[in-house]
């Protein structure tokens, strides 16, 4: 058994990028390797119900499936330098953004990864050398080519298709040009320190856009501030402890506010069609019960036009986080984040009614 924290993830998986780079920030020590087959195959998926990274192995033998519960279950452990931001508008800023970043930049990401085949072979190459390492080369490559077809096949359940391809893209841009500007004046989103909104944004950067070379040429060489931030979010503090959260009462950023109007304006409506389409799947919520992966289509706005994909009921789960949060702060600091929400032109969020939900494994269920 290890002494240390064991990170089951890849360079190549975007959520490992939300595991190891809180675990940097937070100066947790850890190893990590990606699984055999076995281990992903049989025991993730036995432990978990579906097979999948990153999975954190604790040196007292627990096993923690699911990014976001990793980084729960490790803040729990670590309070000290919380990633939870004081003031109530920060918090339930972060919470929104880490949303936002881990779920609704997925056909952006894939899009990067899987449009151009010049960032296959390194791919292939990780997971190749790990998920099957011992076998011959030769294998490795074809059972690396099966488990790519694997992915290639959800792409467009998730949105990426050719057809819209042009309209990610301008999305995308458009997305980092405002974090760009973003970052020529802040560190991190909340400011001098990582919050749970960069947790969340890492997601599409780490294990895509900044790996593979389109992306990277096309997206953040470019944009150098953007580019910092990615390559910072994988690095230490300069210092011992973690610098300041902005002070209680200190306004956000206006430079977040390209940010703001994507979560308001564009996966506000996705997470409403989704729910709408979780209604339609399961009229009865049934406790235990685990809701499909994807549900019905859903369509929303999107940069210039309006992007159509399957619904993924994991978002609805991230958002009924952000709304327990409002659940559970004092009345006044409470008070605050609901009129940043209305003000903000996001009221909608604040009537929806997301039955309970918990996480096992890549799907969620009835709580
Ligand atoms: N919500 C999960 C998502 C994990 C996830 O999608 N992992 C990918 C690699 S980045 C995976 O293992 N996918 C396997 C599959 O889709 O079958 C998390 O935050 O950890």
């Amino acid at each position: 058994m290890q002494n240390v924290p064991l990170l089951f993830g890849a360079i190549c998986s975007q959520y490992s990028g939300r595991v190891r780079s809180y675990l940097i920030k937070k100066g947790v020590q850890y190893v990590e390797r990606v699984p055999t087959i076995w281990t992903y195959k049989r025991t993730i998926a036995r432990r978990f119900g579906d097979a999948a990274v990153p999975v954190l192995v604790m040196p007292d033998g627990e096993w923690i499936a699911d990014s976001t519960i990793i980084l729960d279950r490790m803040e729990a452990r670590h309070a000290q330098q919380s990633v939870l931001p004081p003031d109530p508008v920060h918090a339930l800023f972060a919470m929104l953004c880490d949303a936002w970043g881990g779920e609704f930049w997925l056909p952006a990401d894939e899009w990067t990864r899987w449009s151009h085949p010049e960032h296959y072979p390194w791919w292939r190459e990780e997971l190749g050398e790990g998920l099957f390492a011992g076998f011959p080369k030769a294998i490795k490559n074809t059972l690396a080519d099966k488990v790519a077809d694997s992915i290639r096949a959800l792409l467009p359940k998730a949105g990426f298709t050719a057809e819209a391809a042009p309209l990610i893209a301008r999305w995308t841009k458009r997305q980092a040009d405002a974090l760009d500007a973003h970052f020529a004046q802040h560190a991190y989103l909340s400011g001098a320190r990582a919050s749970r909104a960069d947790f969340g944004l890492i997601v599409p950067f780490f294990g895509h856009i900044v790996q593979d070379a389109v992306s990277r040429n096309d997206i953040l060489m470019p944009r150098p501030h953007l580019h910092a931030w990615v390559w910072r979010m994988n690095q230490p503090y300069l210092t011992p402890e973690a610098p300041s959260f902005p002070a209680v009462g200190t306004p956000l950023p206006t430079t977040l506010q390209p940010v703001i109007r994507s979560v308001f304006d564009e996966f506000l409506p996705y997470v409403d069609a989704t729910l709408a389409e979780l209604r339609k799947a399961e009229p009865k919520p049934v406790r235990g019960k685990r809701v499909e992966r994807f549900l019905g289509e859903v369509s929303f706005p999107y940069a210039d036009g309006i992007l159509r994909r399957l619904a993924m009921p994991y978002a609805l789960w991230m958002v009924q986080r952000a709304l327990e949060l409002i659940a559970s702060m004092p009345a006044a600091d409470a008070e605050r984040a609901r009129s940043w929400v209305k003000d903000s032109g996001g009221a909608r969020l604040l009537e929806l009614d997301i039955p309970r939900l918990e996480v096992s494994g890549l799907t969620v269920k009835f709580a």
